[in-house]
């Protein structure tokens, strides 16, 4: 390791993570944390989106000596296309997953596979109609193969726009008709970014970064929102249960299996087998107690979500999960996952599983899993993970006490539930001031913080003010580590929110998923627009990611500004070498789509600066502040 010995107090500020760190220390693994001071400082050009390797006249890096690469680009064209091709990659990764859930769907309504089925008929036909699909005297098999037509064809330019254009308002269509952003379909979107972005293509860099925000756009109001709710079809819409949070979920006794990655396509064939009585006799025979089974990232919130399923950590716990010499085996899926993992896992008895031909890691064992297949593989990752744990050497194995309680299951039907069947409550609740209104804090981890402060804090900070906090991705694992995911947590929110969560036996802060999952959100907003007949940039509503990393949470945060919602970031992305760009992020946008970016990395500053806007929000709506 270069550099000075790194304080792990500074890192996290979690107990589990850091007797973790420590015992990384003491077993000689490198985590993230060693390899970001190796990397340090960063790249300046880089840092600022100011070099560009889109052709081989260059690599170019501009500057004030240098003013224009090659071909005569200057820094704003260059951060631009850097910056369209960062949103198209994020956009790209959400939605393939969205296909890979069609494809199920297409696979389950041509009885092509036994291995999935439809759980929620209902939502199947209520989606169906919503996109114009008749449903009347049809079963639901057969309306499932239109269905899953339909969104194929989100993916292609035939329909001119995508299905769930009919949940965006009316006021919000027109403004995107105007700008000439209406998302047509994920694929034509992120292959045009890709093309607008060849050299000689498109030069003017504010209409780069308006295609990057119709990119974004294929992303949250097709890509995303198709994953999400093709799996509460194929899975089941979540309702609120319980389940707990931390390391401390692991099992010293049992064969423990973390599920890691994004798609429940995996995860969930995983949680069967693991309840599989065959296996579980087989653990037994091994030594162990039973086969416990936890997540971690996206794939931990989806089991989450659904099952409650507890979740082992989020993005920066995942190398710190194996750590605890505890684990047998990781499967995972695509998305988020270190390639580290390979090498903590060997420092251990870890296995790691790949599921995806798309998502390959040298060193790790592939088993790849097809829709008709899913059962099958699974049971033999099981049985792989169970084969380990005669292996597992008990004297390296430490897990952290303590894990935390927390509610899940919040999709907008239970929500919705919760309100006893319509948005009225809310409504009635943001109008008398009680809720000042809403805040998704959604997303990551990034090693350049201190873990899940920022995450944490932020939520704290809102809460206190009479916001209702709503979280999503590996932000959740923070806020119920905290203790915040619970109805108890009304006792840390400001009077008027603790009045009504207390009323409705819900948390302040409210877990809605996974990162596709902020679809639900998206959905969410504009239903509370359409019943106030405003826009949603009208709303008194904010997204944040403190402590983002990742291409999608970029996507994440356009799309969200691009549908008018304001949207606080910890850090800039690398844009901050052109100011035209900068500028647009900042404030430009505002006038054009009716939000912007706000960058700040303190959470303190950052809940102050939220919450003016919110009131100015509330006060254009003739609300108190
Ligand atoms: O999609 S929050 S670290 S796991 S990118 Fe990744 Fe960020 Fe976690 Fe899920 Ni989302
Ligand atoms: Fe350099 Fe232009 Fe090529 Fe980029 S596209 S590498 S700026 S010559």
């Amino acid at each position: 390791m270069a550099g000075k010995e790194l304080n792990i107090e500074e890192l996290s500020i979690w107990e589990d993570a850091k007797q973790m760190l420590l015992k990384a220390k003491n077993d000689g693994v490198e985590t993230a944390w060693d390899r970001l001071q190796q990397q340090a400082p960063h790249c300046k050009f880089g840092e600022s989106g100011v070099c560009c390797r889109i052709c081989t006249m260059g690599p170019c890096r501009v500057s004030k000596k240098a003013p224009r690469g090659v071909c005569g680009a200057d820094a704003d064209v260059i951060v631009a296309r850097n910056f369209g091709r960062f949103i198209a990659g994020g956009a790209a990764g959400h939605s393939d997953h969205g296909r890979d859930c069609i494809e199920a769907l297409h696979a389950v309504a041509h009885g092509e596979t036994k291995d999935y089925t439809i759980k929620d008929a209902e939502k199947l036909m209520r989606i169906a109609k919503e996109v114009g699909i008749e449903t009347e005297g049809r079963e639901p098999l057969e309306v499932a193969k239109d269905l899953a037509a339909d969104f194929f064809e989100n993916y292609g330019t035939t329909k001119g726009e995508v299905s769930f254009i009919v949940r965006v308002p009316e006021k919000r269509r027109k403004i995107w008709d105007k700008l000439g952003i209406t998302p047509r379909g994920v694929d034509r979107e992120i292959a045009e970014m890709m093309h607008r972005t060849h050299m000689g293509c498109d030069n003017d860099a504010a209409n780069t970064v308006l295609h990057a925000a119709r990119t974004s756009l294929a992303d949250g109001w097709a890509g995303s929102m198709i994953a999400t709710e093709v799996s509460d079809i194929l899975f089941g819409t979540p309702t609120p249960n319980k389940t707990q949070v931390n390391l401390g979920v692991l099992k010293e006794d049992h064969v423990n299996i973390l599920v890691h990655g994004h798609n429940p396509i995996v995860s969930e064939k995983i949680m069967e087998a693991v309840n599989d009585p065959e296996l579980i006799a087989l653990a037994k025979e091994k030594g162990a107690k039973g086969i416990n089974l936890a997540g971690l990232c996206c794939t931990g919130n989806e089991l989450m979500m659904r099952h409650g399923i507890p979740m082992a950590g989020n993005h920066l716990m995942t190398e710190l999960a194996i750590v605890t010499g505890a684990v047998e085996l990781i499967v995972v899926d695509y998305q988020c996952i270190m390639p580290s993992l390979v090498q903590v896992g060997s420092c251990y008895h870890t296995k790691m599983v790949t599921t995806a031909d798309k998502a390959r890691f040298t060193g790790a064992e592939h088993i790849k899993f097809e829709i008709h297949n899913g059962m099958e593989q699974a049971k033999k990752v099981v049985r792989m993970a169970i084969e380990r744990f005669p292996l597992r050497d008990p004297a390296r194995v430490k897990i952290p006490n303590g894990p935390v309680e927390v509610v899940t299951g919040f999709s907008n039907e239970a929500l919705l539930d919760a309100l006893g069947g319509s948005l009225t409550p809310l409504i009635d609740a943001i109008k008398a001031g009680k809720i000042r209104g809403a805040v998704a804090i959604v997303g990551c981890n990034n090693p350049k913080y201190k873990h899940d402060y920022c995450n944490l804090n932020l939520a704290k900070e809102l809460i206190k003010r009479d916001i209702l906090v709503i979280v999503t991705g590996c932000v959740t694992v923070a806020a119920g580590k905290a203790g915040l995911l619970v109805p108890d947590a009304i006792d840390q929110a400001g009077p008027g929110l603790k009045e009504i969560c207390g009323a409705l036996g819900i948390p302040p802060v409210i877990h809605m998923g996974s990162c596709v999952d902020n679809a639900r959100i998206l959905q969410l907003c504009a239903l509370i627009a359409d019943e106030l007949g405003v826009d949603i940039s009208d709303l008194p509503v904010a997204a944040s990611s403190p402590e983002w990393y990742s291409e999608k949470a970029a996507a994440i945060g356009t799309y969200a500004v691009a549908s008018g919602i304001y949207t606080h970031l910890g850090h800039p992305p690398n844009i901050t070498g052109s100011e035209v760009v900068t500028n647009l992020a900042l404030s430009g946008l505002d006038e054009l789509v009716g939000a912007c970016f706000l960058i700040e990395p303190d959470p303190f500053k950052a809940a102050e600066l939220i919450d003016e806007r919110i009131k100015s929000k509330r006060l254009a709506l003739g609300l108190s502040a």
